[in-house]
């Protein structure tokens, strides 16, 4: 059976904040970069491009990089509107290790 694509949902990524202040689960400084010893909440925004509306939206974050710690990789977004956008609605947490230099760079897996 053919699908026609116009009547899919589809997401793409929108935008990352990174969250390093002291309220909720995320632990830091509150400057806005990752620093080693840091818990890390992430609010990553996700718009859906197609013409119905996603369901049961949830993410699942990944990384092969020993130097940071996933601490709450899944993220339940629920239902993202067709030409609208949504923010993860529970918590994405990762813990920065003392491994980590200053300037490097986290390769996402995912
Ligand atoms: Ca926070
Ligand atoms: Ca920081
Ligand atoms: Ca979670």
């Amino acid at each position: 059976m053919a699908v026609d694509p116009g009547l899919q949902a589809w997401l793409e990524w929108d935008s990352t904040i990174l969250d390093d202040d002291g309220e909720g689960a995320s632990v830091g400084d509150g400057d806005g970069m990752a620093d080693r010893g840091e818990s890390l909440q992430f609010v990553v925004r996700l718009r859906n491009i197609g013409h119905v509306a996603a369901e049961n939206v949830a993410a699942v974050l990944s990384t092969d990089d020993p130097r940071v710690e996933i601490l709450d990789a899944e993220a339940a977004y629920g239902v993202i509107d067709s030409m609208g956008n949504g923010a993860n609605g529970d918590d994405i947490l990762v813990r920065v290790t003392d491994a980590i230099s200053d300037g490097d760079v986290i390769p996402s897996a995912s």
